[in-house]
């Protein structure tokens, strides 16, 4: 099992820039050991693809991102409540502040050329954009943060954040673990996947701390 070599608990300041900005960086969250093994299991995860003759893979809220050197992977402008709300009612903000946290923990060097993750500064308080009014994305990208990050940086990032990540320019690959956290109660639809929709309680001792 994994733990997180670095403190948990979020500080006031940390909190108050993921919801202003719309994103925070924990460096070293995670001990190069411990990137070691997940990029260890991401091996054996291309392995295993390496041998596949047709797409078999369902990744949500617990996905393996790869971009090999060139693969011309990209992910356009989003956000991820895109991904969260497919209508219906499968998705409800019952903590009226999106209810809903990604993180991305960086396994490879991110670079400007390895086809780093970009931010939207206070995109967070957009609400829903309509992303496929190309303008919309293009005439806000000069303002674009590039996050560059070394292995074990963790990224969290909230559901309206908007972000996109562009080409693996490089000669290396760039591999990111992505989880995603909703509140209780926020979603209704059904993931696949082992453990998928599993809900995580604080340790006592976390809680009765704060
Ligand atoms: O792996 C990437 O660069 C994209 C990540 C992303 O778009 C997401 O987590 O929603």
């Amino acid at each position: 099992m994994l733990t997180t070599s670095g403190e948990i608990s979020l500080g006031k300041d940390e909190v108050r820039e993921f919801f202003e900005l719309g994103w925070i960086i924990r460096r070293a969250l995670f001990s190069l050991d411990e990137v070691a093994r997940m990029r260890a299991c991401f091996d054996e995860l291309e392995r295993i693809a390496g041998g596949l003759t047709e797409t078999a893979m369902d990744h949500l809220l617990c996905q393996a991102h790869f971009k090999r050197p060139h693969d011309g992977v990209v992910f356009g402008w989003h956000q991820d409540i895109q991904h969260r709300d497919k209508g219906n009612g499968t998705w409800t903000d019952v903590n009226g502040r999106g209810s809903f946290v990604q993180t991305l923990i960086v396994l490879d060097e991110m670079t400007p050329n390895s086809g780093p993750l970009k931010f939207m500064p206070g995109s967070s308080k957009w609400g829903r954009v309509d992303f496929e009014d190309e303008a919309c994305a293009e005439l806000r990208e000069g303002e674009a943060v590039t996050i560059l990050a070394q292995p074990g940086d963790t990224l969290f990032f909230g559901p309206y954040t908007a972000h996109a990540s562009f080409e693996n320019k490089s000669d290396r690959y760039r591999r990111v673990l992505i989880n995603g956290y909703a509140s209780p109660g926020a979603n209704r639809r059904e993931y696949p996947g082992d453990g998928a929709g599993r809900r995580l309680e604080a340790p006592r001792s976390s809680v009765a701390s704060r």
